[in-house]
């Protein structure tokens, strides 16, 4: 699809999503599309602040879909493909790439003034079906290195960061280093980290280059061992003058999780460090609430607006994106593992699966204006910040002004 058809279909998209809320606010007394669009979106919420806040997509429903379009456009200043950026989307073949998925998400992105983050190029999952019986020992730095030339390289000036190495420790690996048993670790060295940083570095100068992981979010006893693991490697890194700007904390939380002080400390430590972070795939997991869809839903919410309160309250905390936008289409609903016990569908995302918005979302926005206006000046009504303004650490030298 060309790019003049494609924002056709964006507008289109929009007019008929503007229907599809209209009738459904004569159904019931639900929020209406005025709530929730415009001035009152998650997105001028987040620009009124210099905050980016987004979801991860799927070029499919963009193109397919006019309510999940809409609502992805309406709400988001910045996306990130759920899947598409894959080795296992982007290699057919090991001497083939597509890139049709993920251009497509770049020019939606592009069409609606979105950024968009890059999704990952290193990862021990996701890997095509060829690549166990194609790389080893011997080609695998070439192949790591090959693979972030030709996707960071086809992005360059594009994106406004990438997940460079997705995933890479393991409290349960038995290793001092806490790093995970990957293939790119068998075949490489606790050095393929570097290389693979090294190479996206030279191949997008750009993009802000990050370190995602999950599983570090709260103070129970494994995560706060794995977020002391990330927290080494990030240190390691950075001794070594490793490319890194930042960290990816991905927030797939269960409802009932406690924000604690211990990711809030790691949070400050890595601001110490210069490092952003991001809150990259945020979910509430409400598989073990009870009640009504209203008292799973207060649940949910109370966990969005209580987190999201304590990184924002983070100046170095500068993107949050929820894994997904609708309950129609989260991971959360697609497997046997994560089935609630009664069969019914979860309800982790800020809108419902009828693209309404839930009590999560306006749990998120109330978050997102908790977050103080540039030098802790009242925020304006219209968003003039510039989120994307380079961020300066705290105690970091201030840049000259040129006179
Ligand atoms: O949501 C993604 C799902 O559709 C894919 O099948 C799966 C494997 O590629 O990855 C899921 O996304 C994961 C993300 O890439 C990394 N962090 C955990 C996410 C949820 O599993």
């Amino acid at each position: 699809m060309n790019r003049r058809r494609f924002l056709q279909v964006s507008a289109a998209a929009a007019a008929c999503s503007l229907q599809g809320f209209a009738e459904k606010k004569h159904k019931a007394a639900a929020p209406s599309l005025t709530d929730v669009t415009g001035e009152r979106s998650l997105r001028a919420h987040a620009e009124a602040r210099g905050l980016l806040v987004g979801c991860a997509v799927v070029p499919e429903h963009l193109d397919g879909e006019t309510d999940y379009a809409a609502t992805v456009a309406a709400q988001s200043n910045i996306l990130v493909p759920e899947n598409a950026m894959k080795w296992q989307a982007l290699r057919p073949a090991a001497d083939r790439f597509d890139f049709r998925a993920a251009d497509e998400i770049l020019m939606f992105a592009e069409g609606h003034g979105q950024k968009l983050r890059g999704h990952n190029l290193c990862w021990h999952e996701a890997l095509p079906s060829w690549f166990e019986s194609t790389v080893n020992a011997d080609n695998a730095r070439r192949f790591l290195t090959e693979h972030i030339q030709t996707v960071a390289g086809r992005y360059a000036g594009k994106l406004h960061s990438w997940d460079v190495v997705n995933e890479a420790i393991d409290i349960h690996s038995g290793r001092a280093d806490g790093l995970r048993k990957s293939p790119w670790l068998e075949f490489l060295g606790p050095g393929y980290l570097e290389i693979a940083f090294q190479a996206a570095k030279q191949a997008d100068p750009n993009a802000l280059l990050t370190y995602n992981d999950y599983g570090i979010e709260t103070d129970a006893p494994d995560q706060t061992e794995k977020r002391a693991q990330v927290l080494m490697l990030v240190r390691r890194l950075v001794a070594r003058r490793v490319p890194i700007d930042a960290v990816g904390v991905q927030s797939h939380l269960a409802a009932g999780d406690k924000p604690g002080a211990g990711l809030r400390d790691f949070v400050r430590e890595l601001g110490r460090m210069g490092l952003q972070v991001f809150v990259t795939e945020m979910d509430v997991n409400e598989q073990k609430l009870e009640g009504s869809v209203a008292e799973r839903d207060a649940g949910v919410a109370e966990l969005y607006k209580d987190y999201l309160t304590m990184m924002l309250a983070e100046p170095n905390v500068t993107a949050v994106l929820t894994w997904g936008i609708t309950d129609r289409y989260t991971w959360l609903n697609s497997d046997q593992k994560h089935l609630r016990p009664d069969g019914k569908p979860q309800r982790p995302l800020p809108f419902d699966s009828d693209y309404q918005p839930a009590p999560a979302y306006f749990a998120m926005r109330d978050a997102l204006d908790s977050r103080a206006g540039k030098e802790g000046a009242p925020v304006k009504s219209s968003p003039d910040a510039d989120p994307y303004a380079p961020f300066t650490p705290k105690g970091a030298a201030p840049k000259l002004m040129r006179q």
